[in-house]
């Protein structure tokens, strides 16, 4: 597993997992604020970030609606504007803990992060072009694009798109301008992007320029080839694409390696989310998960977004290295599953994590 103290990290603190495309994450062990600060916020891109004039940039909603339509910032802006909280997490987030290696960018646990986002509801701007009766998906679709570089692939370039279901799109998506009360940055998606709550990051397309709804079942390159999973649908595999987050609990101290004091009070600490669900509760085990103590639960519940949670741990007397696993479970009784899911591929990594730890 690579160490978070091994790789290269740019100024504001995030750790670099490529150039171009640029691919930052936190260093998960620094967590402390509720409210994710911008210069923190994980990054990932599949392209590179694409150079906008927000004064040229219009947003196009065009397919199944009565009036196509297009609207400036300046327009969005004056519309109803809706801030809410969302915890956004990388379908890849903690891949260098899969046995064997996988494919994809070697996340630690930092591809996670909480922010406050302003914008417009989605459902307005369908409201406003009158989408038709027997449109089932909404399209998202970026600026970004480029080639994809192994096969199966689509020829020439692609942008970048994902698809809704309905349901969802008339539901809480919001098209973002503003994230923790500041215009985006041009890594998270300036000038608009989607943030769809309680689902994986790759549904919140940034650089948003076209909306398209649609009649027929998007079959784009990042809904049905990558962002897939092996569904079991009446006893068959079913490639399904990833949508609602899965319940999970990280630790954010201590960190892997770290040294702890031998019979001394440890606050073990850390987040935990549950897609669409409500965590209801997270444990703490420190013996490789043997036996289970319930951690507390700090704040109040606030939808969408983590919750905080810490367990005062009376750290063993015997020096020797321990392993620690945290536990969540949703308010639908969803809990973590125990071991890696095979069916889930390169995603959803949410299976319990060991975090090794050396009492000294
Ligand atoms: N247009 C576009 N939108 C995108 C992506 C992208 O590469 N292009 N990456 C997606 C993925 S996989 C994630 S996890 C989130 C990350 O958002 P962030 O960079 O603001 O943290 O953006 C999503 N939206
Ligand atoms: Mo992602």
């Amino acid at each position: 597993m690579q160490m978070e103290q091994n790789n290269s990290r740019p100024a504001n603190g995030l750790i670099s997992r490529g150039e171009t495309p640029l691919n930052l994450e936190m260093p998960f062990s620094s967590l402390d604020q509720f409210i994710t600060p911008n210069e923190q916020f994980y990054v990932r891109c599949h392209f590179p970030i694409p150079e906008i004039d927000d004064a040229a940039w219009r947003l196009k909603i065009e397919g199944a609606v009565e009036s196509p339509a297009e609207w400036s910032l300046a327009d969005l802006r004056q519309m109803a504007n809706h801030t809410i909280p969302a915890t956004m997490e990388c379908a890849g987030n903690g891949r260098s803990f899969l046995e064997p290696k996988v494919k994809g960018v070697e996340w630690d646990l930092g591809a996670v992060g909480n922010a406050e986002w302003t914008g417009v509801w989605l459902r307005d701007v369908l409201a406003r072009a009158g989408a038709k009766g027997d449109a089932i998906e909404v399209i998202l679709e970026g600026a970004d694009k480029g080639p994809i570089k192994e096969p199966p692939r689509p020829p020439g370039e692609i942008r970048y798109a994902r698809s809704v279901p309905m349901a969802k799109a008339r539901g809480d998506v919001l098209l973002a301008f503003a994230m923790n009360g500041e215009p985006l940055t041009p890594a998270h998606g300036f000038p608009l992007r989607a943030v769809v709550p309680g689902w994986f990051g790759m549904a919140s397309v940034k650089w948003l320029e076209r909306v398209i709804v649609t009649s027929v079942p998007f079959n784009g390159y990042y809904q049905s080839i990558d962002y897939t999973y092996w569904e079991q649908r009446n006893g068959l595999p079913t490639l399904v694409p990833l949508a609602e987050m899965r319940v999970k609990a990280q630790i954010a101290r201590p960190h892997i390696g770290e040294i702890v004091a031998a019979d001394a009070e440890y606050r073990i600490h850390g987040a935990a989310w549950g897609g669409e669900s409500d965590v209801a509760k997270v444990e703490v085990s420190d013996d490789d998960g043997a036996s289970w103590h319930p951690a507390a639960l700090l704040s109040e519940p606030v939808k969408n977004a983590w919750r905080f949670w810490e367990f005062r741990w009376n750290t063993p007397a015997h020096s020797g290295d321990y392993t620690l696993i945290a536990r969540a479970t949703d308010s639908v009784g969803t809990t973590q599953p125990a071991r890696r899911v095979a069916e889930y591929g390169s995603y959803m990594i949410n299976h319990l994590l060991p975090i090794r730890v050396q009492v000294r």
